[in-house]
């Protein structure tokens, strides 16, 4: 199965790439962002901090540092704020701009969280069905055998993505 659903931590993964939910500033933060950065020690904000910065909807590629992976994309999902203000394009495209700095880099494999449904307060329900899409229909296109997983931090959400996948 090239997209798995997996209770768990994101920064004790095995992956290539491990996806952080970062925001558009890349100063760190809390969440996954705040666990990943503390996981990978200083260098990675140092080379956050000289990127400068991150679109939402886009996605960067930096080092991993101490992290259990060879690369880390910081994926800038979109403020949920009622749904009519582009959340669900700006969602895919992270994931698809991810999808493709993860091939770039020539990896086999990338680790997701449940990007926007924490602090930026995505329903998780909408979320998960937005990505699980912008993933299948990109390794579709591309064709090739990327292996992706969806790290969730509570069964809460690991169950609302895995009923996605499955139906
Ligand atoms: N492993 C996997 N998932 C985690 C982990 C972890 N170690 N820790 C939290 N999560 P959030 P966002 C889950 O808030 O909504 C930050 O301050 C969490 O339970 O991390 O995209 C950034 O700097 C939730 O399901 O990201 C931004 O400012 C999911 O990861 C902002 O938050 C995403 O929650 C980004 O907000």
């Amino acid at each position: 199965m090239p997209i798995s659903v997996h209770l768990g931590d994101l920064t004790q993964f095995a992956a290539d790439v491990i996806v952080n939910a970062a925001n558009s500033d890349l100063r760190g933060g809390g969440g996954v962002d705040g666990a990943l950065h503390r996981a990978a020690g200083p260098g990675l904000l140092r080379e956050c901090l000289a990127i400068g910065g991150c679109a939402t909807g886009d996605a960067v590629l930096t080092a991993a540092f101490e992290l259990p992976a060879r690369f880390v994309v910081h994926c800038v999902g979109p403020i949920w704020n009622g749904g009519a203000a582009g959340e669900a394009e700006l969602l895919a495209g992270t994931h698809r701009r991810a999808l493709a700095l993860v091939r770039d880099a020539g990896a086999h494999s990338v680790a997701f969280p449940a990007i926007s449904c924490g602090v930026f307060g995505y329903p998780p329900e909408l979320a998960a069905k937005v990505s699980l899409a912008a993933v299948a229909a990109s390794l579709a296109s591309a064709g090739d055998d990327l292996e992706v997983s969806f790290v969730c931090f509570s069964e809460e959400i690991r169950r609302v993505f895995a009923d996605q996948l499955g139906g």
